[in-house]
């Protein structure tokens, strides 16, 4: 029964062309993903109705004895899942968690180091149109032309002549493991602090198909929703808490205080207000199911399933950045093959694949025309599809991107979308 289907029909019709167009067609965007039923009952749940400011067991509200359960649970499971010391799970977002990052380990002014967005990076890591690169002082660092990995040869040299306070590793594009480790060592030379956002691969540090971030970083971001499968939203963690070194103390006592404490008082009442703890409290089934064994086989079957899609567009002669996959994303340069990402993100709807298009590094083409595509697995794993399936959809990609003016070889392949995703069937309880 739906009261919504009565209530506001037009909005029921919307929800369930939605449902429909997630189900019936192949989605390739490699930051999503689709969530369980659980989590979307949480998500969906009554918890959206409270105030709860402040943090467990310290509200600024009433009435918080279960939300504060519930954020607890999360907390911990946070804590279990990535090794961690301590966890803030109420950013709303990616990106309110790396300005609540940013805004405690660093001043405006200040100058940091990020991957450049067009090489991979995120707007949060310094883009000139986003907070990060108005409030602070951006020195970008690339990937090397030849190999498209982190050039370190760039990274230390710009590190000593600009003395970042603050270094970023990590991406939205960034199809190979992210190196720790030797950002550990620029950062150490140089005194800054290292902070990893680990949006993407998320679930497969979780899972340990990802190096860990937490030995190595002072701080670590993420988003909860992509490879890890959880609600949207976003978390900080850290491997380990201690005294911040800036001398801030506790008012009253004079203690100097930990940076839990300062992360946890910069994410409310810093920059955020009421946590959606509808939303806390599906990160916590979450991150309940990301505990369990069977989700460890999931991202096993997210990296392999990449892996195979990366093999066989090069069979193809596609151009990889990187020449391939460590992880969950494929990245394209389509240059060799005549046709820009924009053109290839459309003509690929029309089929029923959802892709987005990409900036390649060193692109001459737009954010908005691009010679790139992305493509990632977490979703089309979620819904079952294996190694054999990633084959026929590369061959269903090469033969639209090689014919895009053919609307027969359109229509066969959009059926056969249509085929597979009714063998791997998606959300058909909601339909009931
Ligand atoms: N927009 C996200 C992505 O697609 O990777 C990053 O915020």
């Amino acid at each position: 029964m739906s009261y919504l289907k009565d209530a506001d029909p037009e909005l029921f019709d919307i929800l369930y062309r939605e449902i429909d167009r997630e189900s019936s067609t192949l989605e390739l965007i490699a930051s999503e993903n689709f969530v369980s039923y659980p989590v979307l009952e949480m998500a969906g749940g009554v918890m959206t109705n409270k105030y709860a400011e402040g943090y467990p067991g310290k509200r600024y509200y009433g009435g918080c004895e279960h939300v504060d359960e519930a954020e607890n649970l999360a907390r911990d499971r946070a804590k279990e899942l990535f090794n961690a010391a301590y966890a803030n799970v109420q950013p709303h977002s990616g990106s309110q968690a790396n300005m609540a990052a940013l805004f405690t380990f660093v001043k405006t002014g200040d100058t940091i180091m990020g991957l450049d967005l067009a090489h991979g990076g995120h707007l949060t890591h310094g883009s000139p149109v986003n907070f990060s690169g108005k409030l602070f002082n951006v020195v970008s660092y690339q990937v090397d032309r030849e190999t498209g990995r982190v050039n370190f040869d760039d990274v230390h040299e710009l590190a000593r002549a600009h003395k970042p306070k603050l270094i970023i590793c990590g991406g939205s594009a960034y199809p190979r493991f992210i190196e720790f480790e030797a950002f550990k060592n620029v950062a150490d030379e140089v005194g800054a602090f290292l902070m990893a956002d680990i949006a993407h691969p998320a679930g497969l540090v979780a899972t340990g198909l990802h190096p860990s971030p937490m030995p190595y970083c002072d701080v670590v971001t993420t988003t909860t929703h992509k490879t890890l499968r959880g609600p949207r939203g976003g978390m900080i963690l850290m491997g380990k808490d201690y005294p911040n070194p800036f001398g801030i103390v506790a008012p009253k006592s004079g203690r100097v205080k930990n940076m839990s404490e300062l992360i946890d008082s910069m994410v409310m009442p810093g920059i955020q207000g009421g946590p959606l703890m509808h939303i806390i409290a599906a990160k916590a089934v979450a991150f309940g199911e990301a505990l369990k064994p069977e989700f460890k086989q999931y991202t096993i079957q997210v990296v392999a399933n990449a892996k195979r899609i990366a093999e066989e567009l090069l069979k193809k002669d596609y151009n990889l950045v990187s020449g391939g996959t460590d992880t969950h994303v494929i990245l394209i340069d389509l240059t060799n093959k005549g046709i820009t990402g924009k053109a290839a993100e459309n003509v690929l709807e029309k089929a029923g694949i959802t892709v987005n298009k990409n900036m390649v590094p060193f692109d001459d083409r737009s954010p908005f025309i691009t010679s790139g595509l992305r493509i990632g697995t977490p979703a089309i794993t979620t819904r079952g599809m294996k190694e054999d399936e990633m084959t026929m959809i590369c061959n269903m990609i090469d033969q639209i991107i090689n014919d895009i003016n053919n609307d027969e070889v359109i229509n066969s392949v959009k059926n056969s979308v249509k085929e597979l995703c009714e063998t791997f069937p998606l959300y058909d309880d909601l339909r009931n």
